[in-house]
């Protein structure tokens, strides 16, 4: 489980307005119960707040920060569009005419052939460097071929994302000059396979708990490595891997040694490296799965990645940087399962019509177009503003791997739903599919934990900005823009009226969505403002809460994304604008009666009643073992 509690919100005491004044005064008091005190690290509370480019992390205090967003963004120069419609062909073609997805699952790997296709392609170094054997690809680039790839064989895209977007992405994020030059070549070309070994029997979600330990020798030469990894993706077939492991780590200023988590290249060579059989799994079978052990694995110390005790934000910056991929290759899944049930729909007749006809299927179909939409939305905004050099994507990325990974689940299953008995057959090739979406709500960050990251860090960022008021308010002659600014939206607040907040930019014809988009934003923000008055620090415990809060968020951010991306098409005339400008409408709509709901849910007493008795109810389970509700027979 998270260790909660090193997300602390202690804001000095001071007086401001009225409003204000008890809730920091609450903040302030409210100390943590000695139990809760977290086992290491603690995260410094208020940090200094750094302007976020964000819309997510802005929206928690209730501000439209819209300048990623819209215009939908459109990064690709004319040559890199160019290069990718060189690559988009020779992708599909492979996938549809070289590669069988069906037979890869039942054998449980992919054989030689198959994995020099591959290389050939390309396809194992999408985004290194041309200079440094790759194939030199943007976010956007990548993107568009990973839905390829989504869209025919996800057991292959696994491995693929095992080997790049997580496996040797820290070198190329946080390796130096030699560590590039020394290994990006040969994991480029495919010659060697790389993975990402985060995860250990004791430390799953918790990732700064792992207990792996690398221990420097006297000389600082080197580091011998002990411990294992489970679930290692590519474990057993790689060269090159990317191993976390806890190091001794000696503060210059007090002298104290605390392990910290250290990032390290790892090549099989070392020796010391095993690994254990392909583990079984529900689905992405052809993809390699394995136990990893370290056995006195001597590690040259020029082999730490990203600097000594910096492992956990290393592993965290890579997980960031890859998420997107995963709502690009789902994406590509999505409009796979998506043309199977138009197609069934479209050819069927029962009752003596059509069955696209009846309105039952139809709502399905129109819910699996806009789950897709708004995943495809987010995945190629995300990837274009990592192109345009943005830092501020992280709480965006979390959401899309979230939104993407349901949303696929959903589409596929709703698919099967519209095919009925022909649907759970095999050989209709969506029953693979499932299987293998299933995994994806779970690895690279549980949605559940990504949920709460999302909520906590926005609420951390509003704490940071509420602390800045109560600085600002020491100084008034100083800060008189700030204080007039929130002075302003709390009066406004305070006798019931809003400007409505409209988000600017968006096309006329979306313009009453873009008001419930605004509005939902002010509200949001005041219900995380409230929630930071109510709960202070404890707000880490209320889980409930907190997912109601990430969900609003969820809502609010693809909206933005969906209104963005109609509005660019309506602004092009593309073909598709009516259709997007249709789906944009009824998304909004219905994301905006969700924000409702949710946000209600967070203030209401009925709610919180509900949650407390949840609470109980998985108690009792948990207590008895088993079911507690006696069978109706009596036994
Ligand atoms: S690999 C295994 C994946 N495992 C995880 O994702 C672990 C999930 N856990 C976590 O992310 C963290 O432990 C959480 C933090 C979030 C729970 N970005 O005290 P803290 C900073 C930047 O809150 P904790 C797999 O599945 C934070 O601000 N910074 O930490 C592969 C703080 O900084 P400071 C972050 O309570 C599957 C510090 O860290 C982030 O321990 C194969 C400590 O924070 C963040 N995200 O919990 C996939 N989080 O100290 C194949 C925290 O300065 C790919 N921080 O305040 C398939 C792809 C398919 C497509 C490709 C086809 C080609």
């Amino acid at each position: 489980m998270m260790r909660s509690t090193r997300i602390i919100f202690a804001l000095p005491r001071a007086g401001l307005t009225k409003e204000l004044a008890p809730a920091l005064t609450r903040l302030q008091s409210t100390a943590p119960q000695p139990s809760e005190k977290p086992a290491g690290k603690e995260r410094k509370m208020i940090k200094e707040v750094r302007p976020s480019k964000s819309f997510v992390i802005n929206m928690f205090r209730g501000a439209a920060v819209t300048e990623q967003a819209i215009p939908y963004p459109y990064v690709l120069t004319d040559e890199q569009k160019e290069t990718l419609e060189m690559l988009v062909d020779p992708t599909e073609k492979f996938f549809q005419e070289s590669n069988d997805g069906l037979k890869n699952d039942t054998m449980e790997m992919i054989d030689e052939t198959t994995l020099q296709g591959l290389r050939e392609l390309g396809a194992f170094g999408l985004q290194v460097p041309q200079e440094l054997g790759g194939v030199g690809l943007s976010n956007t680039q990548y993107a568009r071929l990973v839905e390829i790839v989504g869209s025919h064989d996800l057991g292959i895209g696994v491995t693929l994302g095992a080997h790049q977007s997580i496996g040797f992405k820290g070198i190329l994020i946080a390796g130096n000059p030699e560590q590039k030059a020394k290994y990006l070549p040969k994991v480029a070309s495919g010659e060697h396979i790389a993975a990402f070994a985060l995860t250990e029997p004791s430390s799953g979600s918790d990732a700064g708990s792992i207990r792996s330990r690398a221990v420097p020798s006297s000389d600082g030469s080197h580091y011998i490595l002990n411990g294992s990894k489970i679930w290692i993706s590519n474990g057993g077939l790689a060269e090159i891997f990317t191993v976390f492991a806890q190091t001794p780590v000696t503060d210059p200023k007090t002298g104290t040694t605390k392990d910290k988590v250290t990032a390290f290249i790892v090549e099989r060579s070392f020796g010391g490296l095993s690994n254990g059989p392909p583990e079984k799994k529900m689905g992405i079978k052809a993809s390699n799965t394995t136990e990893v052990y370290f056995e006195d694995v001597k590690i040259p110390a020029e082999n730490v990645l990203g600097g000594v005790g910096n492992g956990f934000k290393v592993a965290m910056e890579i997980l960031n940087n890859g998420r997107f991929g995963m709502a690009a290759a789902l994406s590509g899944t999505m409009r796979y399962s998506i043309k199977k049930a138009v197609d069934f729909a479209t050819s069927r007749t029962q009752f003596g019509n059509r069955i696209d006809s009846f309105g039952a299927i139809q709502e399905k179909l129109a819910r699996m177009a806009m789950l897709h939409y708004v995943t495809e939305s987010m995945a190629y905004m995300i990837s274009s503003n990592m192109d345009a050099g943005s830092k501020d994507y992280h709480l965006e990325a979390a959401i899309c791997k979230c939104f993407a990974s349901e949303a696929a689940w959903t589409v596929t299953d709703e698919a099967i739903q519209v095919m009925g008995g022909m649907g759970f057959m095999k050989e209709t090739g969506l029953e693979r599919v499932l299987r293998d979406i299933r995994i994806f709500r779970i690895f690279e960050g549980t949605n559940d934990i990504l949920r709460l990251f999302v909520a906590l860090t926005g609420l951390q960022y509003a704490g940071g900005h509420l602390k800045e008021l109560q600085q600002a308010l020491k100084n008034p002659a100083a800060n008189m823009g700030l204080i007039l600014e929130e002075g302003t939206k709390r009066a406004k607040r305070a006798i019931g009226f809003t400007n409505g907040g409209t988000i600017e930019g968006i096309h006329p014809n979306l313009a009453e969505s873009a008001t419930l988009l605004g509005r939902g934003i002010e509200a949001f923000g005041y219900c995380a403002e409230g929630l930071l008055m109510k709960h202070g620090k404890n707000i880490v415990h209320e889980q409930f809460l907190l997912n109601r809060l990430a969900n609003s968020a969820f809502d609010l951010y693809s909206s933005l994304v969906v209104l963005s991306r109609a509005t660019r098409s309506l602004n092009l005339n593309l073909p598709s604008c009516t259709h997007e400008e249709k789906i944009a409408k009824v998304w909004v709509n219905e994301a905006s009666d969700r924000i409702q709901l949710n946000l209600t849910a967070v203030k209401s007493s009925v709610s919180q009643s509900n949650f407390t008795s949840l609470a109980s109810i998985a108690k009792d389970l948990c207590e008895n073992g088993h079911i507690v509700a006696v069978r109706p027979l009596g036994f």
